[in-house]
């Protein structure tokens, strides 16, 4: 079967929520991804950020290899002997005393708001369904009608009402404004260190500091959604190390497990995780011995292949190479390790055209909100095979 079989299939039997570029992925190793006809990418996207230590990594898979033929799902109604170590693992790794462990990212951020609330009215003192958590506009934490009632996008709330009230949004990288909203309701502030989905958006310095300084001096807690810029992404293990802060709570999914299974988890101090009483929350899948196995394997893999300092080398390589390209079809270049948003130029087209070129070209790039192309290929990436995508990219612009 060729490529387009498969593309007619998923159009008549799947539901029509994506809008694909029309290739279609069978096989993928490290930095590459080859289509069912034979053709080699370079893949640009790395499953936004849930591919940083690259497809298959040989590590993750016998990992998870030797899992699957010894025990696979126990529900969270018994022990089992991957959970802990990997608990202890990640505790280590962060500094932070607890782990709630989850699948997918809405789910991690669900839980982190639900920790947040209940942390509100047990341990805050506020009145009962009065808690007020702050959002930042051009927000994305995922899609479940509790998260989408405080998107900023239209299109991810319109016909799903009613929404989900005690949410307070605000512009991300105004502190002016973040202290504006807060009240004696607020009980957390919710943020991405940089907005992905949102267009790659780097606050201005010292924005971080200051949320920490206001979360202290108001009793509320700061949450950190690092699913997309975490586990190495932007040059250092955590976003939130660029300014030397901690959250309160921090939230993880996609390259917890190098794109090999769901994994997601919200971390915080026992104060905070200690609201959670057995059936106050849970999960079928949460904290599977597959995934934390995988898992284990895929923190050892960040770590011991220093992917955070090579996402930094290497950013910093691909960026100054980039900003290099005089095309007028480039407004701006947002960049902080491997986390790279090309901005195009309105009167020159939109992102799709320039990634249905990229595709041609055999680099695998999704735009987002219409016109930035992300740049964020697996943190194992060299400079060399740079040197090729910047030869492709090159040629497009
Ligand atoms: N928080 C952030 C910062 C994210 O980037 C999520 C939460 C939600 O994760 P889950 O695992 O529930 O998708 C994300 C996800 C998509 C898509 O196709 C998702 C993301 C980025 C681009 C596309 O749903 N990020």
């Amino acid at each position: 079967m060729n490529n387009q079989t498969f593309v007619d299939k998923e159009r008549q039997y799947g539901a029509n929520n994506y809008k694909p570029l029309p290739v279609v992925l069978t096989r993928g190793e490290g930095i590459w991804a080859w289509d069912t006809e034979g053709k080699k990418y370079l893949d640009m996207l790395a499953g936004y950020s849930a591919v940083n230590q690259g497809h298959c990594h040989p590590r993750i898979v016998a990992a998870a290899q030797a899992q699957i033929n010894r025990l696979t799902l126990t529900s969270r109604a018994f022990h089992n002997d991957q959970l802990g170590p990997f608990a202890e693992k990640l505790a280590l790794l962060t500094g932070f005393d607890r782990v709630l462990p989850m699948n997918t990212g809405a789910e991690a951020v669900e839980s982190a708001l639900k920790i947040a609330r209940k942390w509100g009215e047990k341990v805050k003192g506020i009145a009962k369904d009065r808690c007020k958590i702050i959002t930042c506009a051009n927000n994305f934490h995922g899609r479940t009608i509790g998260i989408i009632s405080f998107s900023t996008v239209e299109q991810y709330r319109d016909g799903f009402g009613p929404l989900t009230p005690g949410f307070v949004g605000v512009p991300h990288g105004d502190i002016q404004a973040m202290a504006q909203a807060i009240d004696a309701d607020t009980c957390a502030l919710l943020v991405e260190p940089i907005q992905g989905e949102g267009g790659v958006i780097i606050p201005p310095d010292g924005y971080l500091r200051q949320l920490r300084q206001l979360a202290d001096d108001n009793n509320i807690l700061l949450i950190f959604d690092e699913i997309q810029v975490g586990l190495g992404r932007t040059g250092k293990m955590f976003a939130f190390e660029h300014e030397n802060v901690r959250p309160d709570v921090l939230i993880l999914a996609k390259a917890l497990s190098g794109g090999i299974c769901p994994i997601s988890v919200v971390l915080a101090g026992e104060e905070v995780m200690g609201v959670l009483n057995p059936g106050d929350h849970g999960s079928t899948f949460g904290g599977n011995p597959l995934a934390c196995a995988v898992a284990c394997a895929a923190l050892d893999v960040l770590i011991e292949e220093k992917l955070p300092e090579n996402a930094a080398v290497v950013g910093a390589y691909f960026v100054e190479k980039l900003r290099q390209i005089k095309s007028p079809a480039i407004k701006e270049i947002r960049a902080r390790g491997l986390m790279i948003g090309v901005e195009i130029n309105p009167e020159y087209g939109n992102g799709r055209i320039y990634c249905d070129r990229l595709l041609e070209k055999g680099l695998l790039c999704k735009e987002t909100h219409i016109s930035t192309i992300r740049f964020t290929p697996p943190l194992i990436i060299t400079k060399e095979e740079i040197d090729w995508a910047l030869e492709q990219i090159v040629s497009v612009f």
